[in-house]
């Protein structure tokens, strides 16, 4: 059986004012050329589908477009769950029409998966929360599949009876995963987890997280996972959320990050995007590999020294998004942005370096003392932009704001 793993879409998302969709759009379409020439058995996207709760209508569009093209008229199963970025209700709502064409969606870990029957040969064997087994056609193997889309602390704690600390959120995730390999999991099928959430291997570095995460997993303490906690049975394990596509653990069944499609951030600048194609037989180890993607523009960090090469190194970068250090002796004039600007269409940030020992010695070096009083820094930021003392009625109205703040 041969899998095809995706993640990370993050469909509408923007980079500043870029939009991002027509990359989105070619790439997409890139996959499912992938998926057809290396006649793909199962489609995996394993969360983040959506940039936003409420994505945009052309996001939309192009999620249920590109689903229903992977699903090659109903011979390909796709399979999708909810990220942290998804509304799981959204990811939901369209269901009952999507199974219709082979494209299953799960938003909640104890989602439960109808049974249905396809002409196309899928089939729901068994089903229950957190999992269901799948007649794929052209093969007489079930496929097994232990489905953990994303879910809050919170939620995932009264999904599992949690009370206490990670250590037995953990432990309680393990037994459930366990009690449904033990359950169904044999070596007479294919036995694969699809999960958002964030796992490392025991005792390695803890990766970053890609940017706009941090404030959304670490409410109320990190969620890292452990690969030893994935059942032994579980021969693959098609992880989302990290957007560098790795693997995290292959001593028993390979546990591995597909990666987002396109780099989303300036943290992932010069990052090659993949899919990863996994082939699967009962009882045997996995094997994976991974396909370049190459539809996406490519995010360059540069620094240059001077305008001049600035410009020279712009042209030579033309299909990119770019964030440009600047050395320069002043600020950039207005004249020099537009020059900028002028030289390449996808200058998403520019950020003077200056340097000038003599004012780097005086007022400007200066460092902000925040145990002083809200009206003593008022007063010093006045001053730097303004050049003058405020006036007292204007101090007397920045005091009578601060006390109804206070209130
Ligand atoms: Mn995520």
């Amino acid at each position: 059986m041969r899998i095809l793993h995706t993640s990370d879409w993050h469909l509408g998302k923007r980079l500043d004012d870029f939009q991002r969709i027509e990359e989105q759009i070619s790439v997409l379409k890139e996959i499912c050329e992938i998926s057809e020439r290396e006649h793909i058995d199962v489609i995996v996207v394993s969360g983040d589908l959506f940039d936003t709760y409420n994505p945009p209508v052309e996001a939309i569009d192009l999620l249920y477009r590109a689903l229903k093209k992977l699903t090659d008229n109903g011979r390909c199963a796709v399979i999708a769950i909810a990220g942290n970025h998804d509304s799981p209700d959204r990811i939901e709502s369209p269901d009952p029409l999507a199974r219709e064409c082979g494209i299953i969606f799960a938003g909640y870990p104890n989602s439960v998966i109808p049974h249905f029957e396809l002409e196309s040969g899928i089939k729901v064997l068994n089903s229950e929360e957190g999992f269901m087994e799948l007649k794929i056609p052209g093969t007489n193997v079930p496929l097994r599949i232990i489905l953990t889309p994303y879910a809050n602390e919170y939620r995932l704690k009264v999904f599992l009876g949690a009370e206490n600390n990670e250590e037995e959120l953990r432990t309680l995730l393990h037994q459930r995963w366990q009690n449904l390999s033990d359950k169904y999991c044999d070596e007479k099928g294919i036995n694969i987890m699809i999960s958002h959430l964030f796992v490392i291997k025991k005792g390695d570095a803890v990766p970053e997280e890609p940017d706009d995460e941090k404030p959304v997993l670490h409410v109320g303490g990190s969620q890292v996972f452990y690969t030893e906690d994935i059942p032994s049975q579980i021969q693959y394990t098609a992880l989302g959320h990290l957007h560098r596509m790795h693997c995290v653990d292959n001593s028993r069944g390979n546990v591995w990050y597909s990666g987002s499609p396109l780099s989303y951030s300036f943290a992932e600048a010069n990052q090659q995007k993949y899919v990863l194609i996994t082939d699967i037989e009962p009882g045997q180890k996995s094997v994976v590999r991974k396909i370049e993607l190459t539809q996406g523009k490519k995010l360059l960090r540069k620094r240059a020294e001077g305008m001049e090469e600035a410009l020279q190194w712009l042209g030579e970068n033309q299909n990119s998004l770019i964030e440009l250090t600047i050395v320069t002796k002043t600020f950039l004039t207005a004249k020099q942005r537009n020059q900028l600007n002028n030289a390449h269409s996808g200058i998403v940030a520019v950020i003077p370096e200056i340097i000038n020992p003599e004012e780097q010695s005086g007022e400007s070096q200066k460092q902000i003392d925040l145990s002083r009083s809200m009206k003593e820094l008022f007063c010093d930021y006045f001053k730097s932009v303004k050049g003058q003392e405020p006036n007292s009625e204007l101090m007397d109205l920045f005091s009578e704001l601060l006390s109804e703040e206070e209130k």
